[in-house]
């Protein structure tokens, strides 16, 4: 239908009646329900339907104007996302919420029993994923054309539930009551092929080149699910694959009488977009993994060349239509896949290609753990891709030329280099295909960058400085305080003006009022409310009984041992040993809420969740505590848990290692509501803690230089053990039988203490005690608590992400954002 703009064929403004007669088709139209007959989720349906049709609408008349722009769009290429709920965040950016409510209730139905059918998208293991998201939302209110392509997992990240203090997986069924946010794409269908060998040819132009002969085909079918910007006419769009069979049915097979045969294909190939992987599981070796994450990338090149022929543009402008940010090494794959397909598939020369795909790509680092950077044997790789290992091959050689003439000589220089690790069985390098493939490379946050130039990609930054870059991450203000935390967001929007979550450094309007008694008592009543809430949550989900004026100490993350729950837990078990002596001491009474997932095959971080639990079983049943110290796992931590969680958080723990968080964001999320930080000197933490002010944040610990500087100089955790009689008496407790009857059940979490102590918690554990001293004494002043939580909100409005896409687009793609509104 050439010639028909957009705004022909839909309508545009959308009023209060046309938002009921939407409603009640799709109730009717799309899911054929008689209104009298129909659910709940009939309803949850039917209104996720309009709001999406309403998203949609913008989203495709903003494609519109981009491709006649010919404006470069933003790829967001990520193995994870985390949505979070949809309906309430899409209300909330589009100014609905109030409308839909009166039209729902018109109808006698209640907006939030709707809210509450939502089952949210978990495809993502924790702050990477939600990183993605977060940014989708930003690069949609800052007027940036994006498409975050990834793939859809059929199940995502496990559920998480409690059973006698252990965590017990749970099949995440995310699809299983249909998901109304996506719309599949049967058009927008890519191959991807693998495995088979790779021969010369000889095309027209007599040139030699290369083809690659496969020995299977899966094919990928787009599911796209439109995500709004808050007050912004542009539309972000999560572009998600799902593998399917070419032939979903054998025929010939079936015909010979074979009939496990003939589905089989179907099987092997659906397979590929099944599950999420979690994270610290080691995937050396997991070739389905590989295979996912060329999966996605394949699918979403040839995608994004399909929509530059559409714009009608040459292969050689697809630099500067397309910028592709790879979100970790996961998609790092498609270095070598846009390399194919502009020399095999275009025809293009290596030089020009090469440009092209350097031009294209940036690479994000979110990790300087040695374990989680990836590899792949090179006969894995060249069994399922061997034309990517020749290209891979390629690139290496060009590559290594220009580093021996940087550095003549330098043998050991080069190896490090190198794409492929030869140090013993082969391997090639993600991290360094990523870096030699981008043209620019980012940590996440001040010091994670400058430890990242200074460690596991040295070499690159001394070969060329001008790559590397930081971006400190940041968080969504509209997911993470206005739709969190509505009570909060009244209070800004009467001091900042109601547009403070467009421009988040308006909260700094915010500072003086921390010096007014009143606005004080108004800011405690929120926080209490908030605290309220999540208290009948707990009571609902743990059947655990907190007193909300209690103080809220609170630690939710992927449970990872450099994340140091297990120093938490040390804290609270020396509180309640110093309790059980001294029952007058003066110890504020406090509620410690742990919160997040275990990978299934990680047996400390399991330890670790059975340590808090059984903490809390003793504790909170104790009548010589008699409350004074409750103990608290909410299950299953995810998006929507964070929302109910991040409001109502006193004191937020970052307690990480130093050197060991690339950022952090649930740092960002718990102070921007108030929260008070106590942490080390790690990831994102630093910056916090120069924005919001040193006398308002609870610092201890080593820093970044001291841990290697320790480790190096013969650290010996039992000799802290042996010279701390505090520190003593709380290990032995672990394996006491206090805990409950299994004694041995701590003993590997003492003996990981005791004799490795890979992430110091004992030579922590003083500094941190002393910390926890200091919070507990302005616990006790309430007015000066309350003024630093003040000033925490009223300071972190640099950690939106918006201000992280904006530098992003400046420093990184090099395209145009809107302007801020006065
Ligand atoms: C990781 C890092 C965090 C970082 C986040 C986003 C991988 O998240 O460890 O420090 O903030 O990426 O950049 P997580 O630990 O939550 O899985």
């Amino acid at each position: 239908m050439k010639g028909i703009p957009i705004s022909d064929s839909i309508r545009t403004g959308i009023g209060a009646d046309d938002l009921r007669q939407a409603f009640l088709d799709n109730l009717v139209c799309a899911l054929g329900r008689l209104p009298a007959y129909s659910t709940r989720h009939d309803h949850y349906l039917a209104l996720a339907m309009t709001v999406r049709d309403h998203v949609m609408r913008r989203g495709v008349r903003c494609f519109e104007k981009g491709d006649n722009l010919l404006v470069r769009r933003v790829a967001y290429f990520s193995a994870e996302f985390l949505p979070g709920p949809h309906l309430g965040n899409h209300l909330l950016n589009l100014g609905l919420t109030e409308s839909i409510r009166k039209m729902l209730d018109g109808l006698g139905i209640n907006l939030d029993d709707l809210l509450a059918e939502e089952e949210e998208p978990g495809l993502g293991n924790g702050g990477l994923g939600r990183l993605a998201s977060c940014y989708l939302d930003s690069l949609a209110t800052v007027g940036v054309q994006s498409v975050g392509y990834g793939i859809r997992y059929e199940f995502g990240i496990f559920d998480q539930t409690i059973r006698d203090g252990w965590q017990i997986q749970g099949t995440d069924k995310w699809l299983h009551g249909g998901n109304p946010w996506e719309v599949h794409r049967p058009g927008a269908v890519q191959d991807v092929m693998f495995g088979g060998h790779t021969e010369p040819w000889q095309d027209e132009s007599d040139s030699p080149r290369k083809r690659w002969v496969p020995s299977i085909v899966i094919r990928g079918e787009a599911y796209d699910t439109p995500i709004s910007g808050y007050d912004s006419d542009t539309c972000a769009l999560m572009r998600l694959w799902k593998a399917e069979a070419v032939e979903s049915f054998d025929f010939s097979a079936f015909n010979h009488g074979d009939y496990d045969r003939a589905v089989e294909q179907k099987v092997a190939s659906e397979n590929l977009s099944k599950v999420l992987y979690p994270n610290d599981e080691l995937h050396r070796g997991k070739e389905l993994r590989l295979k996912q994450q060329y999966f996605f990338t394949c699918c979403a090149l040839q995608d994004m060349l399909r929509i530059l022929s559409l714009r009608g543009a040459p292969p050689e402008s697809f630099h500067s239509n397309w910028a592709v940010q790879l979100n970790d090494t996961h998609p790092a794959i498609a270095v070598a896949e846009l390399m194919r397909l502009l020399v095999d598939q275009h025809g293009l020369g290596w030089d020009v290609a090469w440009k092209v795909t350097r031009s294209t790509f940036s690479y994000t680092n979110h990790t300087l753990l040695p374990e989680a950077l990836e590899r792949w044997p090179v006969d894995m790789i060249g069994g399922l891709l061997p034309r990517h290992l020749e290209i891979i091959y390629e690139i290496n050689a060009r590559f290594l030329d220009e580093v021996r003439a940087a550095f003549p000589g330098d043998d050991e220089r080069l190896a490090r280099l190198s794409l492929i690790d030869e140090s013993g069985p082969r391997y090639v390098r993600m991290a360094n295909l990523a870096c030699v493939g981008s043209q620019t490379v980012n940590g996440v946050a001040e010091l994670h960058s400058k430890l990242l130039r200074q460690t596991v990609l040295a070499d690159f930054a001394a070969l060329w400085p001008e790559k590397f870059t930081n971006v400190t991450n940041g968080v969504t203000p509209r997911r993470f305080v206005a739709l969190a935390n509505p009570g909060l967001g009244k209070l800004l929007a009467k001091v900042a003006g109601k547009n403070w979550p467009g421009d988040l450094e308006k909260l700094h309007k915010l500072e003086p009022h921390a010096e007014d008694p009143a606005f004080r008592q108004e800011w405690r009543e929120v926080k209490l409310s908030n605290k309220r809430h999540l208290a009948s949550l707990i009571a609902e989900r743990t059947g655990i009984e907190v007193d909300p004026t209690s103080l809220f100490d609170v630690q939710v993350k992927r449970i990872h041992e450099y994340k140091r729950q297990h120093l938490n837990l040390l804290h609270v078990l020396t509180l309640y040993l110093r309790l059980k002596k001294d029952p007058k001491a003066e110890v504020p009474a406090r509620t410690f809420i742990f919160g997040g997932k275990a990978a299934p095959g990680y047996f400390l971080a399991k330890r670790i969740i059975r340590l808090a639990t059984a903490a809390g079983e003793l504790i909170n049943h104790d009548r010589d505590i008699a409350g004074r110290i409750k103990v608290v796992f909410f299950p299953d931590f995810n998006v929507r848990n964070g929302q109910s969680i991040y409001p109502a958080v006193d004191l937020s723990e970052q307690i990480s290692l130093a050197g060991m968080e690339a950022s952090g964001t649930g740092n960002m999320k718990m102070s921007l509501n108030g929260a008070l930080t106590i942490g080390t000197l790690d990831g994102a933490n630093v910056e916090i803690r120069e924005a919001v002010g040193e006398e308002n944040f609870f610092l201890f610990g080593l820093n970044a230089a001291e841990v290697p500087a320790l480790k190096h100089g013969g650290y010996r955790p039992r000799d802290r053990y042996e010279s701390d009689p505090l520190l003593r008496e709380v290990i032995d407790f672990l394996t006491s039988g206090a805990l409950g009857e299994d004694r041995d059940l701590f003993q590997p979490l003492v003996d990981n203490l005791l004799y490795h102590d890979p992430y110091l918690l004992l030579a922590d554990y003083r500094g941190y005690l002393n910390a926890q001293q200091r919070v507990s004494e302005l616990w006790m002043d309430p007015e000066a608590w309350t003024r630093a939580s003040i000033l925490n909100t009223a300071r972190m409005g640099r950690f939106s992400s918006d201000r992280s896409i904006r530098d992003y687009c400046q420093r990184v793609w090099k395209v145009n954002v809107k302007k801020l509104k006065k």
